[in-house]
């Protein structure tokens, strides 16, 4: 029997255009270096690939900074891909680039018109139901568009809230199997996560919480150790990808890809 929440066949994946030092950040660490970028992108792409997946892997977009995070732009389920729409104004053309693309793979796609706002980063789809964190780039009537889209298909969405301060709902958690979720101690302490077991990121290392699980791997950013130490413990089997750079734009490593 196949988990649907974490077996993926197919990945899409965007290289990095060199203006992604004009991406957003919400504190300004510096610019990304664009050489360094390929080379993990590159490194990401390989590890999906190598659990068995074929990636999509889309040429750069040099006008828009930020398209190299494609989770932003749809949500992608089996039996229907959703075209987002943005809460960051300098995204929105990003989702009429992706449309075609989910067009020839999807028989089905769907998107959310407006007026409200949502962000893939802002959906975590588990086992049994979708969490949606409202943020400051998604809004309560983006949620409800997405619920009355989903509902079709007999999706359990849930309403949740993102930590103040933290770009996206998944910045702070990620699916570890069916029925656990790795979150830092701040998100769960807003109660979203009490029909699941939680591990959390190690004090310090909240940055680990965007990881994914990605068939039989969990891929989390490289630097978080004693995150990485819990996950091999509990039986998880780890890939480390260096994000030092995705990080200056507050991604790591569900942004990367969209996964179906
Ligand atoms: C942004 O602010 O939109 C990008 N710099 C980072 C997006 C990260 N996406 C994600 O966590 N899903």
């Amino acid at each position: 029997m196949t988990e649907l929440s974490y077996e993926f066949a197919r990945a899409i994946t965007r290289l990095p255009a060199p203006s992604i030092v004009h991406g957003l950040r919400a504190e300004d660490l510096g610019n990304p270096d664009h050489d360094q970028m390929l080379k993990d992108h590159a490194h990401y792409v390989l590890t999906l690939e190598e659990t068995g997946a074929s990636v999509i892997e889309l040429p750069a977009l040099e006008a828009y900074p930020d398209s190299v995070f494609v989770e932003d732009v749809a949500l992608c389920l089996p039996e229907v891909a959703i075209l987002m729409r943005p809460g960051a104004q300098s995204r929105l053309g990003e989702v009429s680039e992706m449309a075609p693309v989910l067009r020839d793979v999807y028989d089905q796609v769907l998107e959310i018109e407006g007026p409200g706002f949502i962000e893939g980063g802002d959906i975590l789809v588990t086992a049994k139901e979708i969490l949606v964190g409202l943020s400051s780039r998604t809004d309560e009537a983006g949620v409800a568009e997405l619920e009355e889209i989903t509902s079709q298909w007999g999706y359990q969405l849930r309403q949740v809230v993102t930590p103040p301060g933290v770009l996206h709902f998944k910045t702070d958690c990620s699916l570890l199997d069916a029925g656990t979720i790795l979150s830092t101690k701040r998100l769960d302490a807003t109660g979203c996560f009490e029909n699941y077991r939680v591990i959390h990121t190690a004090d310090g290392e909240e940055a680990a919480a965007n990881s994914i699980r990605f068939n039989h791997l969990v891929m989390m950013p490289a630097g978080f150790p004693r995150t990485r130490d819990l996950l091999l413990n509990e039986g998880y089997e780890v890939c480390e990808i260096n994000n030092s750079e995705c990080a200056r734009l507050d991604g790591g490593m569900s942004c990367l890809s969209l996964r179906f």
